[in-house]
């Protein structure tokens, strides 16, 4: 899987729209957000992807977001922040309530490390965005040598992060795969942080620029003979 579009539940997107993403060169879609999230506009745009065989993956950041026959579920744990609750806290409560009830198949963690100090999820989860290429590369290391999370998120959501950064982690992991986003908005900066990452993931620019999303996609479309 090297190419994930995030669709915003928040944000509306017209039926050939859809078509044109499914069609794309894509390997498939993340649902997420950060606000705003709700249920029926979840399963709404949940839906509206039925005519794609391509992964769905709901990424849950609020319980009410959960939309129990989703196919499958991603978990964020969000490494570099001293408020547990974004770590381990609001993920035990839900474990609590409804544990018997999980279908943990279909759920996979992701280590996030959220990197862009204006994004709405750094400012909700205080996450400590100073940090240096040593700094990113350790939770590298911690993600996969001591939580074995089967994903590391680089998280530059709304800003193009640093390449250089973005090889040194994939540098050190080998288990764990690397996925990258933020402020990807053109097939160089795709194939850029392609290089470097197992997975990128473009969002934003799809509502903004829907041809240069495309282009994002495009360069990773199996050709058919
Ligand atoms: C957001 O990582 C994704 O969670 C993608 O970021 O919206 O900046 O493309 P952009």
């Amino acid at each position: 899987m090297k190419h994930l579009f995030k669709l915003d539940p928040a944000k509306n997107l017209p039926h050939n729209v859809i078509a044109k993403l499914v069609h794309s060169g894509t390997d498939g879609f993340i649902i997420g957000g950060t606000d705003n999230l709700y249920l029926d506009a979840v399963e709404k745009l949940y839906e509206s992807l039925v005519e794609t065989d391509l992964p769905i993956f709901l990424e849950v950041s609020d319980e009410a977001m959960i939309l129990p026959e989703a196919e499958h579920f991603l978990i964020p744990v969000v490494l570099n922040t001293t408020n547990n609750k974004w770590t381990l806290g609001l993920h035990q409560e839900l474990i609590k309530q409804m544990g018997d009830f999980i279908p943990w198949k279909r759920v996979t963690s992701e280590g996030y490390v959220i990197l862009n100090k204006e994004a709405k999820a750094a400012k909700l989860t205080e996450a400590e965005t100073d940090l240096t290429k040593e700094d990113i590369v350790a939770y590298a290391r911690l993600a996969e040598n001591i939580f074995h999370l089967p994903i590391f998120y680089m998280e530059y959501s709304g800003t193009y992060g640093d390449p250089e950064v973005v090889k040194a982690a994939s540098g050190v992991l080998n288990e764990t795969k690397l996925w990258y986003g933020g402020g990807i908005r053109s097939k160089e900066q795709a194939r850029e942080m392609a290089k470097y990452a197992d997975t990128i993931i473009v969002g934003n620019v799809l509502y903004e620029d829907l041809e240069a999303a495309l282009e994002t996609a495009a360069i990773f479309k199996k050709k058919t003979v």
